[in-house]
């Protein structure tokens, strides 16, 4: 998709050029002052030369929403922060729309030596989000989602919305967020799972982009309290072979980045390459990370110091890790040989952390309740889910990214809550 460059001037008549933004910096040269005005296309330099102005010039503040009329005129001063590099305009007014207070934090990062701590940017988070790097981060996991949505309708996926409010656990219940719901409990929906199998099994090919919420207890750069999941789930293929829509989606929307992202990548000083994939079974990884004396627990996910290891065996690669034992994937997941307790799950790695999981699912209902009862569940809190599969349920897979996660491994993010705009954890609920 061809992006449409965004605009600094509003409106032109008669050779006046109006615009409208934030007072980014100013510079006071007795006779001649200077004025950068940021909006989302970037900064432009304003020169005002005309006395009579000189007054509104003086009552300015970092930061004042304003409205500049003026003449554009090819630049001649450039400052290395302003974007707009062939433009310039000398302002013939100035009217201020809102007078900005003593700032916060700062938005200009031109003194490299303040360097505001993550927890009171985020306070600060909407005048955060003016710093181009923060707003090229937004920009580019605007475009990881369009892309994903873009992949899918093309297939004829069908989006849907599964509700958020749900009546029992799909991911296990020790990670709910209780909710009254009138005169009965309810939660918060950990994963969109139960329900974009349900109606996979009757639409076949669908997809979402939804949040989650997971009241994990402990705060981890690579964790929060509140996510935002992209999904499909399709009817009649494996895990295997939905896998290859995962390898798929993943290099194009990468690809999509590097091509309508440049500005953004650029001012984030990042290089991306879209990733090769490589396929390694659990046994196949387990043994590989014993041979360099790592240990392992048997039948048990692989951690963070795993994972980052094994993208360090394996850079710039997508590494899909398939056939995990039964015992360490959820109970929705389909016992592919279930003598040597191998099933259909997979979990994918990318710059160093896990992005995805998913897999085959369970598409039988005594399948189901047996397993439910290993995995120490109780079958009557699931019984609309299992019944849903006695009336003809093809089988089917699916998988998750998730979206900050994914955000973060491919710009090399060191803390998920870059890459969320409002991020919620165990210690924040506002803004
Ligand atoms: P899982 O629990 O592995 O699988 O989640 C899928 C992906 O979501 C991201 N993720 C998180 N991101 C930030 N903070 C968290 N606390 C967090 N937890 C998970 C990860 C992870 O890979 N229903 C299954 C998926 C499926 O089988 O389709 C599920 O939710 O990137």
């Amino acid at each position: 998709m061809k992006k449409e460059k965004r605009t600094y001037i509003k409106d032109i008549k008669k050779g006046q050029v109006f615009l409208q933004g934030w007072t980014h910096d100013l510079r006071d040269l007795a006779k001649i002052k200077f004025l950068l005005l940021r909006d989302i296309s970037g900064i432009i330099q304003c020169i005002i030369k005309d006395k009579k102005l000189f007054k509104k010039f003086s009552e300015l503040t970092i930061e004042s929403v304003i409205s500049i009329t003026g003449k554009a005129k090819k630049a001649i001063v450039k400052s290395p922060e302003v974007t707009q590099k062939e433009l310039e305009v000398e302002v013939t007014n100035i009217e201020i729309i809102n007078k900005a207070e003593q700032l916060p934090i700062l938005v200009t990062e031109k003194d490299k030596t303040i360097t505001t701590d993550i927890s009171k940017r985020l306070d600060n988070r909407s005048i955060d989000l003016r710093k181009p790097k923060v707003k090229a981060i937004f920009i580019i996991q605007n475009e990881i989602m369009r892309s994903f949505r873009e992949f899918f309708a093309k297939q004829d996926f069908i989006e849907i919305q599964p509700p958020c409010i749900i009546a029992s656990a799909s991911e296990g219940g020790t990670e709910l967020f209780a909710v009254k719901y009138f005169e009965r409990d309810a939660y918060l929906a950990q994963s969109p799972q139960l329900y974009k199998q349900l109606a996979a099994i009757a639409l076949e090919k669908v997809t979402c982009i939804v949040p989650v919420w997971r009241a994990e207890k402990h705060n981890t750069p690579r964790h929060l309290n509140e996510s935002r999941q992209m999904d499909i789930e399709v009817a009649f293929i494996d895990d295997i072979q939905v896998l290859k829509y995962l390898e798929s989606v993943i290099q194009y929307i990468v690809k999509n980045v590097i091509e309508n992202c440049k500005e953004e990548l650029n001012v984030l000083n990042k290089k991306i390459m879209v990733p090769k994939v490589k396929y390694l079974s659990y046994d196949e990884t387990a043994k590989m990370l014993k041979k360099i004396h790592m240990s392992v627990q048997e039948n048990e996910e692989f951690d963070s110091v795993h994972e980052k290891k094994l993208c360090e065996l394996f850079p710039d690669t997508l590494i899909i890790i398939h056939s995990y034992p039964s015992k360490a994937k959820p109970f929705y997941i389909w016992p592919k040989d279930q003598k040597k307790g191998i099933s259909g799950g997979f979990d994918a790695l990318l710059g160093g952390m896990e992005i995805s999981s998913g897999g085959q699912r369970i598409h039988k209902a005594d399948i189901l309740i047996k397993n439910l009862r290993e995995k120490g569940l109780n079958p009557e809190h699931f019984k609309h889910y299992i019944n849903a599969f006695r009336y003809g349920a093809p089988f089917h897979s699916g998988w998750s990214i998730g979206l900050e996660r994914f955000t973060m491994a491919l710009l090399g993010l060191e803390n998920i809550r870059e890459a969320c705009m409002f991020p919620r954890d165990r210690d924040r609920l506002t803004p």
